[in-house]
């Protein structure tokens, strides 16, 4: 078993459902459960553009799947969300990052991780803090040390 973190992202056709939604497929993912999820995060879009505000989260899974048939599952996930798109490139039904693998380091052409985001967007370190605040990445950096670089500007949690 290893113990894995997805980021959950969406700011299109009611983020907070596509959201919750994907937690529920994650849980259903061969050989993998939900262990837990953060608090659901209200975030201003980085990049181009005027762009609805994202909803943003964070899933802490154990799978006994590979990292790549992992990401298989992701992906398959996120087109079935896609189906529902409405509009232009940019906005983003949802989007599932495998964020950490274990402590696993992986640098293929499909997969980077840990994921590029991990140390410099707070839409991830926030959540990824309410499940794991002790959290030490395969570098052996804290995440302490990169919530102390970060700042939650832009960036609002929930109530559920
Ligand atoms: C490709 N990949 O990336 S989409 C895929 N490493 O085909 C994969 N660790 O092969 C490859 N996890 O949320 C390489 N995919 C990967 N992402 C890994 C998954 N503003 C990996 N506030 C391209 N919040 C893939 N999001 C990677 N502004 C990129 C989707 C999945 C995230 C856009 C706020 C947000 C975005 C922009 C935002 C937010 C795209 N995020």
């Amino acid at each position: 078993m290893v113990c894995a973190y997805i980021g959950l992202g969406s700011n299109l056709a009611q983020p907070l459902e596509q959201v919750r939604r994907a937690i529920a497929e994650l849980d259903q993912i061969p050989e993998t459960r939900v262990l837990a999820h953060s608090r659901w995060y209200r975030s201003v879009a980085v990049g181009p553009g005027d762009q609805p505000d994202y909803i943003n989260a964070v899933a802490e899974l154990e799978t006994d799947l590979e990292a790549h048939a992992l990401l298989d599952q992701l992906q398959a996930i996120e087109q079935a969300h896609q189906r529902v798109r409405l509009e232009r490139w940019g906005p983003r039904t949802l989007d599932l990052d495998l964020l950490l693998y274990g402590d696993d380091i992986i640098a293929t052409e499909r997969l980077t991780v840990p994921h590029a985001y991990l140390k410099e967007r707070n839409f991830v370190l926030f959540p990824l803090a309410d499940l794991a605040r002790d959290l030490t990445l395969p570098s052996g950096e804290s995440l302490e040390s990169l919530l102390a670089l970060s700042t939650s500007d832009g960036l609002e949690a929930l109530e559920d």
